[in-house]
């Protein structure tokens, strides 16, 4: 890492302030070409600000008036030394600054590579960079949360945990190869037998927790669907609290996927209207159509809508059919009108959905369809889940390959199987766990870790 490193570490756009980064050993020289102290004494003291002015050496053109930071490696975020330049937030202030920093010696700092860098000299494991990433694009307290206990190392502790076991149990093993002893071997192969059960079902645990974590991060898709005209778009409305989306008689209004966010308990919501599923000659309503499809498809939860004052038709049905090993919401919609949609009917055709009552004229059954939402996902009791919980679907891959290699295994001491053969598979877990730390892992799968982090971190 000969390289010195620059980039601006602030959000691009107007703010108070900015922040240009610099890391490397050539930072503090670089910083001392272009900023004028204003107490010049010769020394600076390590994580001392400073103030004075920010001067472009070949013409000697003021830039700005900045704050500037010395910080000494290896005891700062890279572990390298690192400048930072606090500047007006203007987005011309810090890419001259930034620019002067390139034309002096840095180049431009690739996505995440402050934080590779910290990784790469040991101040983090892969699982902790990977927390950083977490930590800034969280939407949701419980998010942040998660994210902090993985920074913190809660999460690599427990896989560092897991690992020991099974570097215990290869040592058990090993030993038992090399030396074997046919009484031993008996009781030997129950006891490992029983803890790689054990270490599975605690891998398991972490595998479910995935889809807690990624709600926290992502947040619950939830589709509108419903035939025409049925007052899926005055439900967007009513949930959204505003008039987001057109309203009309006219059947067919609503010609693309329009997504808007919500909360609902603290956990983001993406909320989907589509276009009302049906037969259509009309090209821009197909198009329509296939997108709702796939919002549809893509769906953790589907809000059927349906209407009260007219009987179920084909259409309806079609739909229904669609929406059967679905989680689903079904909504009987204009209530307000004279029933002519027999709830029997609905309730024979898909048992298992809960159905909600509403009317938007006269906004009535709203709150309940937040509830139903809220009971649906049991969000109180994800909330409750907390820290252990997997929020990477990188981790939760590596969590189900380490769990079936250990299953493998299992299943060879049942069959009697040679030691030496089963141990190939508990060094495979081993290896897999490490590879969520960073251990055990090749060179481009962490240039794709690190290239999922904005510029400047
Ligand atoms: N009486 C009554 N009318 C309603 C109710 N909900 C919606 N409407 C009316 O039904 C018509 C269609 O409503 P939309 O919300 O546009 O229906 P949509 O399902 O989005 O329709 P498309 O976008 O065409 O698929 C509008 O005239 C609404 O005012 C209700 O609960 N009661
Ligand atoms: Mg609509």
């Amino acid at each position: 890492m000969e390289d010195t490193i620059a980039a601006i570490s602030t959000a691009l756009g107007e703010g108070g302030i900015g922040i240009v980064r610099i890391s490397g050993q050539s930072s503090f020289s670089i910083l001392d070409r272009i900023f004028i102290r204003e107490k010049s004494e010769n020394e600076y003291i390590n994580r001392h600000m400073y103030y004075g002015k920010i001067v472009n050496p070949e013409n000697n053109e003021m830039v700005d008036e900045v704050l500037a930071v010395y910080m000494r490696g290896p005891n700062t975020y890279t572990c390298e030394d690192v400048v930072e330049i606090n500047c007006h937030g203007s987005i011309i202030s810090q890419k001259r600054i930034l620019d002067l920093a390139l034309n002096n010696g840095a180049r431009l700092a690739e996505h995440g590579e402050f934080t590779k860098r910290a990784f790469l000299n040991g101040r983090l494991d892969l699982s902790q960079a990977e927390a950083i990433i977490d930590l800034i694009k969280a939407r949701t307290d419980e998010g942040f949360d998660v994210a902090i206990n993985h920074l913190e190392g809660g999460f690599s502790s427990v896989v560092a945990d897991l690992r020991e076991t099974l570097l215990n149990v290869l040592a058990q093993i090993t030993v038992n190869i090399d030396y074997p002893d046919e009484d031993i071997e008996q009781v030997l192969y129950k006891e490992v037998e029983k803890k790689l059960v054990t270490m599975n079902s605690e891998i398991q645990t972490l595998i479910n927790s995935a889809e807690t974590g990624r709600i926290f991060n992502e947040g619950i898709r939830v589709a509108i669907v419903g035939k025409p005209n049925v007052g899926k778009s005055s439900l967007m409305n009513s949930i959204l609290g505003e008039n987001r989306v057109i309203v009309t008689s006219v059947p067919g209004t609503t010609r693309d996927t329009i997504d808007e966010n919500i909360n609902i308990g603290g956990i983001p919501i993406i909320l989907t209207d589509t276009a009302g599923i049906r037969e259509t000659e009309n090209e821009i309503e197909i198009h329509g159509i296939e997108r709702s499809k796939e919002k549809f498809n893509k769906a953790d939860l589907v809000i059927l809508v349906l209407d009260n004052s007219r009987s179920l038709d084909q259409e309806d049905i079609n739909i229904i059919e669609k929406i059967h090993d679905r989680k689903v919401l079904i909504i009987i919609n204009k209530t307000d009108l004279k029933v002519l949609l027999e709830e029997k009917d609905v309730i024979k055709m898909i048992p298992e959905a809960k159905i909600i009552k509403t009317s938007m004229k006269e906004m009535s059954g709203i709150k309940d369809v937040k509830k139903a939402i809220e009971e649906m996902f049991l969000i109180g009791e994800l909330r409750q889940q907390g820290s252990h919980t997997v929020n990477n679907s990188r981790h939760k891959d590596l969590l189900n390959k380490a769990e079936s290699s250990i299953s493998d295994g299992i299943n060879l001491l049942k069959e009697n199987e040679a030691l030496e053969i089963v141990e190939i598979d508990i060094n495979n877990a081993y290896r897999l766990l490490g590879e969520i730390l960073g251990e055990t892992i090749e060179d481009d799968i962490i240039d794709k870790v690190f290239s999922k982090f904005c510029l400047g971190k």
